[in-house]
């Protein structure tokens, strides 16, 4: 039975060891690990990753391995120095101030990077080596970038999730990462990548195209002719969880405790970890300014600040952890008194009960971060708001923000709006403050942990199914051989053949795209065999076709189907058209040719073009966005369809398409007992759409189509027509 194997760089617990030697279990509280418990400990399924603990001696390894097994568990040994340099290093010094916008701190060391390519592939084997082709993997985490792509490599067909915690930063960003390439590539073995927001998405979206030259349509991605899904998941929490701890008794009189020693001042609450993408020393001078600016609060607020020790034998963050200590001290020294302390400062962990306590304690929820992947604490403050009273101000750099629209959003660069916030939210009559927490409420309740992990997992099926499904049209061998039979076999024979990416390679430059030698046989080879139409299908115009083709015993429907020549008659408009809104069209995209380099305009009988080929990657795409809309309004009114192609925009009367034009072939040659149609593009849908059911209908490259087959490049193409005609002639000849 296929299993669900979860990969990130720590396992939901962590080993100790004693002064003893003994080894100790101690699970991880994480929102995570209460998420996906309930699906790793399923069954057979398993959790792959660093158990936290550096083990030297082998014994204490085949014990742990041996424990966490029995707890569906897997655990990744790494030594110090793969740590020191792959997780410390690459992850934390390179990945994490760029994808955070402090790319001034990033290092980009690579003997970081070589560590972590090392350490990904060290991952890759272990998942190797337990997991079996269909199984579903769900890899997490910026510090496991590559994993993706080197599972894909060894396992073709296994289903592989990706979700990024940490924001994606703008491809501005991005792009400074030498190995930025790598990464994205590593990423792009999965078949799912999920992200907290669509902004997210976005950039992720927007760097791909940049830096791999790979377009998406509404977030699928086509790479080696899989379909990749780019999707937002928000993460949420164990609301439940929050909302009972909050309401137990040990929070309960930890509350009483806290406050007796407190006073009864109003109490504004932060907790991070530290550091320097949470706006620390910000929310500091903030709170500084709002004393001074309202000092009847003086005496009356006070700040909790909870920073939670991390990294902090790294140079950045030590010299953060100084900067805090001075500004608290500072502003203590400046506003404090006998009995009123301004901030009372921690720099250390607590029990959840505490938490809680804390969370049910603060007015207000001071969550400030200059970036935020999402940020848990602000959800976690509101689900422990039993009570409904308590006002959140969060950061609008906070993934959360997106979520929980009722909170008081904030620049954090903008100090004087956070002191006005400050204000607004002490002075919030209580009505106010239950109406906005219990909108967060409901949202926070619906959206928890569990169905974030039900969302992507199902979603991470279907995108599997659909690719499935897909699959079944590639041209095996068999199909080619069965196809070839029934040619070889049949009476009478139609063939429509688009030209561009079926026939030829698609080429940035129209005009050289001419037909070759090798070309030129196959097609006069198919024309001359007997009770044989050949007819090239293309969105050409005439003049073209005629000038490359025209000597050949070939049959034509030119600019997608405003102009057929049939059998030896000569070149006719299926229907009379009107062309006069060229005028009006025209010069609109001219304007758009004028202000993006290196596109230009064809001007068909019937038709208006805007291609970019040439265009710089994203500008092209940009543009074209810009002209479909632009355009779209307007042609309604005008009977004009607006298409979009490979690199190019299209507009033509709406009467006009390949189907239209292919289907008088099929009513002429009704006894016709073998047809096939061969496309590359959208336009070629409509030919597909046009065929009977016993039509060999075979679309080129893409899996994504309405064609019973696919096959691969002109390439493909060329060989099985040669094969089809080698294969009548031996007939023939039999
Ligand atoms: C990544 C992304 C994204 C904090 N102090 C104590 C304590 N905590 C708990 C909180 C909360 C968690 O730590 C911190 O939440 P974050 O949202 O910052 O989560 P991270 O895992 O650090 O970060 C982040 C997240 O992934 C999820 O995708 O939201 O943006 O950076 O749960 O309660 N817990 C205890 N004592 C403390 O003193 N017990």
């Amino acid at each position: 039975m296929a299993r669900t194997i979860i990969v990130s760089n720590r396992l939901p617990v962590k080993v100790q060891k004693d002064s003893k030697g003994n080894l100790h279990y101690k699970p991880s509280e994480g929102g995570l690990a209460t998420g996906l418990g309930s699906v790793y400990k399923q069954g057979d399924n398993v959790w792959v990753g660093w158990p936290g603990l550096y083990f030297t001696d082998e014994s204490n390894k085949n014990e742990a391995s041996q424990r966490l097994k029995e707890e569906n568990m897997s655990p990744v040994f790494l030594t110090e120095e793969e740590i020191r340099l792959f997780y410390e290093g690459f992850s934390n010094e390179t990945l994490w101030p760029t994808f955070h916008y402090f790319n001034q701190y990033a290092l980009y060391k690579k003997s970081y990077w070589v560590e972590y390519k090392k350490v990904n592939q060290k991952f890759c084997d272990q998942v190797v080596a337990i997991a079996n082709p269909d199984d579903t993997i769900w890899v997490h985490d910026y510090q496991l970038m590559l994993l993706p792509d080197m599972i894909r490599q060894k396992l073709a067909d296994a289903s592989i999730g990706f979700f990024l915690h940490i924001p994606f930063p703008s491809f501005e960003v991005f792009r400074l990462l030498p190995w930025r390439k790598e990464l994205l590539d590593g990423v792009m073995g999965s078949d799912l990548i999920g992200f907290h927001t669509y902004d997210d998405m976005r950039h992720f979206l927007s760097a791909v195209s940049r830096i791999s030259f790979l377009g998406n349509h509404h977030g699928q991605i086509m790479r080696d002719r899989r379909t990749i899904v780019v999707d937002s998941f928000p993460i949420g929490i164990d609301y439940d969880k929050y909302a009972a701890s909050a309401a137990s008794p040990t929070t309960l009189s930890r509350e009483v405790k806290f406050r007796t020693s407190l006073g009864d001042q109003k109490l504004m609450l932060s907790i991070d970890r530290l550091d320097y993408s949470k706006g620390i020393p910000a929310r500091l001078q903030i709170f500084d300014i709002f004393l001074s600016k309202h000092p009847e609060y003086q005496g009356k607020v006070s700040l909790l600040m909870v920073v939670v020790p991390s990294r902090d034998n790294v140079e950045n963050y030590k010299s953060l952890k100084e900067e805090v200590d001075l500004l608290v001290g500072r502003i203590n020294g400046k506003y404090g008194s006998m009995n009123w302390t301004p901030i009372h400062y921690f720099y250390r962990s607590f029990p959840l009960e505490d938490l809680s306590a804390f969370y049910r304690m603060a007015d207000v929820a001071l969550v400030t971060p200059m970036r935020d992947g999402m940020n848990l604490v602000c959800k976690e403050f509101v689900a422990s708001k039993l009570d409904k009273r308590g006002v959140l101000i969060l950061s609008e750099m906070a993934g959360a923000s997106k979520e929980l629209s009722e909170a008081i959003i904030v620049n954090p660069n903008d100090k004087h709006q956070v002191v006005d916030a400050i204000y607004e939210a002490l002075t919030m009559p209580e009505d106010e403050q239950e109406e906005h927490m219990e909108y967060m409420q409901d949202t926070l309740k619906k959206f928890n942990i569990h169905h974030w992990v039900k969302l992507f997992l199902g979603r991470l099926d279907q995108v599997k199914e659909k690719q499935r499904k897909m699959a079944t049209k590639v041209m095996d061998i068999q199909m080619k051989e069965d196809m070839i039979d029934a040619f070889a076999k049949s009476r009478s024979r139609l063939l429509f053949l688009d030209y561009d990416g079926t026939l030829v390679p698609f080429n940035n430059d129209p005009q050289q795209a001419k037909p070759d030698k090798q070309l030129r046989e196959i097609l006069k080879g198919l024309s001359e065999l007997e009770n044989t139409h050949v007819v090239v299908i293309s969105g050409r115009d005439r003049m073209t076709l005629e000038k490359w083709l025209g000597d050949l015993n070939l049959e034509f429907v030119g600019e997608h189907g405003v102009w057929v020549r049939m059998n030896g008659e000569e070149w006719k408009t299926i229907e009379t058209l009107d062309a006069s809104w060229k005028q009006e069209i025209g010069p609109i995209l001219e304007m758009y040719a004028d202000k993006t380099p290196r596109s230009f305009i064809e001007e068909k009988d019937y038709s208006l073009v805007w291609h970019y080929r040439k265009v710089e990657t994203g500008l092209g795409e940009l543009r074209a966005r810009e002209i479909i809309s632009h355009l779209k309004y307007l042609s309604v009114n005008m009977n004009l369809q607006v298409l979009e192609g490979n690199k190019v925009v299209e507009i033509k009367n709406l009467e006009v398409n390949k189907g239209k034009a292919s289907s008088r072939w099929v009513e002429r040659h009704k006894d016709t007992d073998f047809i096939m149609a061969i496309g590359d593009d959208w336009t070629d849908e409509d030919t597909f759409k046009a065929m009977p059911e016993h039509a060999y209908t075979i679309k080129v490259g893409d899996l994504r189509s309405g064609a019973k087959y696919s096959v691969r490049d002109y390439e493909a193409v060329r060989s099985l027509l040669e094969n089809m005609q080698g294969a009548l002639k031996k007939v023939g000849s039999v």
